[in-house]
């Protein structure tokens, strides 16, 4: 092999890892906080994907996300919940709510208009 084979080689088994994380990788669960009036908050960042993207809340109390876009790839100009019936527009680098009162525990998706970025609602039984 000569130094450009390495080269691309390297470069395979790189690209091949990053997919690999991008895919399987440890995923950071945070659980709402309960603010006042019960309602359980998170915060969410979106930028090429959401952040956290496993968000643990528990059953029968109002829940609101709240979506910060920090940025204007289009890909994530919508958010879906499809279990909850619920689609938003999410303005570029502002915050959009997101409210909804999950009844039944289980473990609820959450994508961008195109399905391709994906969340998780993690629901507790109360
Ligand atoms: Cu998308």
């Amino acid at each position: 092999m000569d130094t450009t084979e390495i080269l691309v080689v390297i470069a395979g088994v790189a690209a091949i890892a990053g997919v690999l994380w991008y895919f399987f990788g440890e995923r950071k669960a945070v659980a709402a906080q309960v603010a006042d009036g019960g309602v359980q908050e998170v915060k969410i960042t979106v930028k090429g994907g959401y952040s956290p993207d496993v968000v643990v809340v528990k059953q029968g109390r109002p829940v609101r996300l709240d979506f910060y876009r920090d940025e204007t790839s289009s890909c994530s100009e919508q958010v879906v919940f499809g279990d909850f019936g619920i689609a938003r527009d999410l303005p570029a680098f502002k915050t959009t709510a997101v409210e909804l009162t999950p009844q039944r525990p289980g473990e609820f998706t959450w994508t961008c208009g195109m399905n391709m970025l994906r969340g998780k609602l993690v629901v507790e039984p109360a």
